[in-house]
């Protein structure tokens, strides 16, 4: 890869994968809007000429058949849940510089263009192929109508998915024993004209693009493999109503993932008539040298780097630089599911009173953004008392309420080496999350420093020195005003809120949303500008105990649902857990004795350093702290982590397994992993390496 580190002189698109506006958003909805915004953040504070977009999702059966259900036509149904997430996500500071829909005159506009460009090209044909119909109700069957199995790897698949199985994009035909959604007869297939993209010719091109693209592994390893079993022509029409029509053709719509992400650039395009070519041009965005991040679930990747980059290439735009996949979110150990009321509703978790910002950080924070993350009320007030009010909010409210209560404000004083020395590490950690698309290790660079400035006030004690040694007190407290300057400006993209009201007590000028890194090491106004007040607020046991009262009811209503309907329609793809799926692994009848698992050395590990081993497509070669010793571990992980993520994660090792070679490499140990993602098993308290998992 040989892109130029941000920021560069290109002009930036941060796109998130369109919602479908067809319900209600709940907190797992946000982890890719909040890191895109993270993100989009973070490359602005660096300077980069960044233009943030999204847009609802208004086509296709999600949304069709969802308003069928409900009786109403599918756009005025779209418009109103386009209207809710258009308020919905600044309440989370998620602040896209252009919100648009694909329903739009911009948008129908553009995949005109896109299409007639594809044909001139050479790249569209017809073709006679087989597609689903209901023959009592007499009507196509196109993708959410039907489910059925996938050929693939034999689960439960619905229409152009297969959501709980292998994540392929299915083709109109390849389901197996299809059955319609809405009236549950078994369909038929018919022969039908439609047209195709001509993606198979274009495999050279995608295998040198993914050499060439940025952001989390599992975007470019999975497609490679994709590639490699061989790419078929992309289906790109529908017999359907709505959508936009196929130019020429009474009977079709383009299929849903032709116009959707063409609103990136159509969005990215109002954007910029808004502000005027002169402040952000589109054009040399997405036809120039543009710095193109795409922020999705790992569920939409084959679209986003296979279907998307071809369609760009052949009309000749830019191709991403970037795709950035998040991991799955689950709810108390399992997925959320919106029609089943099993979830914690974005709105709800305001009208708890919890600040955004908290939110925020839990989602961008916990864990790498490839991996799976879990959210339970417990888990985030853990994260909330122990790093925010903990680390960040008790290093600024000691120091700045020393500060205010002996000199008013900053005292007279020149940062000292030592501490200029600890920020720059921190704007070069922040730099390099960048350049790595980690929104995590963004989390990191601020509280690493605010953790060093608990150190730094705590060993140089200034209220022991403030009567005999003012000046050196006064040193100490200046050093520690710096610091929280510091953690204003880099802690904006997580915590815009938060940041803001902190640049205020500093008695800063304007927002720190327009300060950039250079901000960071200008000497801070002498005046506060209010009095120092705690920025975080913990949330008490009692109040975990609440909510859980609250949230349990529903998530065992939903379970038990679950257990009730095996082998019902599903519809969301978030739904799908390890419970529903029909392949899972009984539970063995024969019994282990107590005495036979203590033969067991299970103990907690903390992951040194991850390099992968050369020559294979699996394997890595792992040193994991297990407190006495550290351990070289080999596991196969290579292709389902992003490994720059992974140190400093702890991870459960069995550490009295014989040792054994793999690739020519001895594995002392072996980490324990559930999934076919391989999600590592953690410990979520204060256990240090070493100790004993029983
Ligand atoms: N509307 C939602 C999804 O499948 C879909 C994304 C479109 S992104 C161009 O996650
Ligand atoms: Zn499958």
């Amino acid at each position: 890869m040989s892109h130029e580190d941000y920021p560069t002189d290109d002009p930036a698109v941060v796109t998130c994968g369109l919602p479908y506006a067809n319900g209600d958003l709940h907190i797992g909805h946000l982890r890719t809007y909040v890191g895109g915004d993270v993100y989009a953040r973070a490359l602005e504070k660096l300077g980069q000429q960044t233009a943030f977009v999204c847009g609802s999702d208004m086509h296709g059966t999600p949304i069709v058949v969802n308003a069928e259900q409900e009786g109403v036509d599918p756009e005025s149904f779209a418009l109103e849940w386009h209207e809710q997430y258009e308020e919905t996500f600044p309440k989370f500071a998620v602040d896209f510089d252009n919100y648009g829909h694909t329903h739009d005159e911009t948008n129908t506009e553009l995949t005109l263009e896109f299409v007639e460009r594809m044909e001139a090209e050479g790249y569209v044909y017809e073709k006679e192929i087989k597609v689903a119909w209901d023959p009592e109700d007499d009507q196509p069957l196109p993708d959410r109508y039907v489910e059925g199995t996938c050929p693939y790897c034999g689960s439960k698949a619905r229409g152009d998915e297969c959501d709980e199985g292998c994540g392929r994009h299915l083709e109109p035909g390849e389901i197996e024993d299809p059955v319609s959604t809405i009236s549950g007869n078994p369909a038929e297939y018919r022969e039908r004209p439609h047209k195709f993209f001509r993606v198979s010719d274009l495999s050279e091109y995608l295998t040198e693009f993914l050499d060439r693209l940025e952001g989390t592994a599992n975007a470019r390893n999975q497609p490679r493999q994709w590639i490699e079993e061989g790419l078929e022509d992309w289906c790109i029409t529908r017999d359907l109503d709505w959508g936009i029509d196929y130019a020429g053709e009474e009977d079709l719509v383009l299929y849903v993932w032709v116009d959707a992400p063409i609103e990136y650039v159509a969005s990215t395009k109002q954007y910029s008539e808004r502000v005027g070519s002169d402040v952000y041009d589109w054009e040399e965005a997405w036809k120039g040298d543009g710095e193109i991040v795409h922020v999705i679930g790992r569920d939409i990747i084959q679209h986003h780097t296979i279907f998307w980059p071809a369609m760009l290439h052949v009309v000749g735009y830019d191709e991403p630089r970037s795709v950035m996949a998040s991991g799955f979110m689950t709810l108390n150990g399992e997925g959320f599911s919106t029609s089943r009321n099993r979830a914690v509703w974005a709105q709800e978790y305001l009208d708890e009173g919890f600040h955004e910002d908290l939110l925020r950080y839990y989602l961008a924070t916990n864990g790498g953004f490839q991996q799976d993350v879990d959210f339970s009320w417990q888990k985030f007030a853990d994260r909330v008392n122990g790093e925010l009010v903990g680390d960040l909010g008790n290093f600024l409210y000691r120091s700045l309420l020393f500060a205010h209560r002996n000199w008013e404000g900053t005292p007279e004083a020149d940062l000292s080496d030592e501490v200029r020395a600890e920020i720059e590490a921190a704007i070069d950690a922040f730099e390099a999350a960048v350049n790595d698309y980690s929104v995590r290790k963004l989390g990191d660079a601020t509280l690493d420093l605010a953790r060093f400035g608990n150190r730094y006030i705590q060993n140089n004690e200034p209220w022991k020195l403030v009567d005999e040694a003012p000046e050196a007190a006064a040193q100490v407290i200046r050093d520690c005003v710096q610091v929280a300057k510091a953690v204003a400006v880099l802690f904006e993209p997580l915590a815009p809120g938060k940041a803001e009201s902190l640049w205020e007590q500093l008695g800063e000028d304007g927002s720190v949303h327009d300060a950039e890194l250079d901000a960071v090491l200008e000497a801070p106004p002498a005046a506060f500008g209010t009095e120092p007040a705690e920025l975080f607020e913990g949330v008490e046991d009692e109040r975990v105990e609440e909510l859980n009262e609250k949230l349990e009811p529903r998530v065992q209503e939903a379970t038990g649902e679950d257990a009730a309907s095996e082998g019902a329609a599903e519809t969301e793809s978030e739904e799908a857990t390890a419970a529903d799926s029909p392949d899972m692994e009984p539970i063995a009848d024969e019994r282990l004795s107590f005495e036979d698992f203590q033969d067991l050395d299970l103990r907690v590990g903390r992951i040194e350093t991850v390099d992968p081993i050369e020559d294979s497509d699996d394997l890595v070669r792992l040193e994991i702290d297990i407190g006495a010793e550290t351990r070289q571990v080999v596991a196969g992980i290579k292709q389902l982590h992003d490994l720059d993520e992974l140190p400093g994660e702890k991870v459960v090792v069995v550490a009295n397994l014989e040792k054994t070679e793999l690739f020519g490499v001895e594995s002392n140990g072996m980490l324990l992993a559930a999934g076919e993602q391989a999600d590592l098993l953690t410990t979520h308290g204060d256990a240090d390496p070493g100790e004993k998992v029983r």
